[in-house]
């Protein structure tokens, strides 16, 4: 039996990865634009790492599962960033903190709805975003992205599998929450009018450009 390295081309699975999660439309919602961004950058390379874009059900119950089953699929990602769409935001949000607590109106896909509860009973009452939030946002600046850090995901599905995500333990690895605005298509479905929007293009190089921000910085680029 051999006990030499694989050859290059299994080597190759093993390459360094970044989990990209978007959510599938919800409250009636036409089209979610954190899926379409997920699912385009899947299987893109960025800073050198392979992307994994999957989407998460908007189902209080099975969303945790499902984070963990895509984070073990990417294989012990060096970055995992959760987004989702905020139809009420005007540029890209890049959460600072997670809160321990749900609590919605809008019920999910599932049709569960929470007023006051608790995401952990026994958990931390917030957790911070682990990327270099001025960092991202000032490298969008100058991509001429706009962007800013918000300080609140909300009490909805978004906060909780950004709290999960923070709260795992284990090898050290990047996370963070990323909420986008509706894309056009989104806007002229929901009215113009009231809507702002950005194109999809925009929110994917945005995304883009957080991911080689994160790990240029984590590794002391
Ligand atoms: N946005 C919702 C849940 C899914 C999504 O894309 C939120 O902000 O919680």
């Amino acid at each position: 039996m051999s006990t030499q390295s694989p050859p290059a081309a299994s080597r190759l699975f093993f390459a360094p990865t970044v989990l990209v999660t978007g959510f599938e439309p919800f409250g009636g919602h036409t089209l979610n634009p954190s899926a379409i961004v997920a699912r385009a950058l899947d299987g893109a390379t960025i800073a050198g790492h392979r992307v994994v874009g999957r989407v998460l059900p908007v189902d209080t119950t099975t969303v945790v599962a499902a984070l963990e089953a895509a984070i073990a699929e990417a294989g012990a990602p060096a970055l995992v960033l959760c987004t989702g769409l905020a139809a009420d935001r005007a540029s890209l949000a890049l959460e600072r903190t997670a809160v321990n607590v749900l609590s919605f109106d809008i019920p999910d896909n599932a049709g569960n709805q929470i007023r006051e509860g608790l995401i952990r009973q026994n958990g931390d009452a917030a957790h911070f975003a682990k990327l270099p939030l001025d960092d991202i946002v000032a490298a969008w600046r100058s991509a001429g992205i706009p962007g800013y850090v918000s300080e609140t995901a909300g009490t909805y599905i978004c906060n909780q599998v950004f709290y999960e995500v923070l709260a795992l333990k284990g090898p050290s690895m990047l996370s963070g929450f990323l909420h986008l605005p509706c894309s056009h298509e989104l806007a002229i479905a929901r009215g113009a009018a009231r809507t702002p929007s950005l194109a999809l293009e925009t929110m994917q190089t945005g995304v883009e450009i957080l991911i080689a921000t994160a790990l240029g910085t984590a590794h002391g680029a």
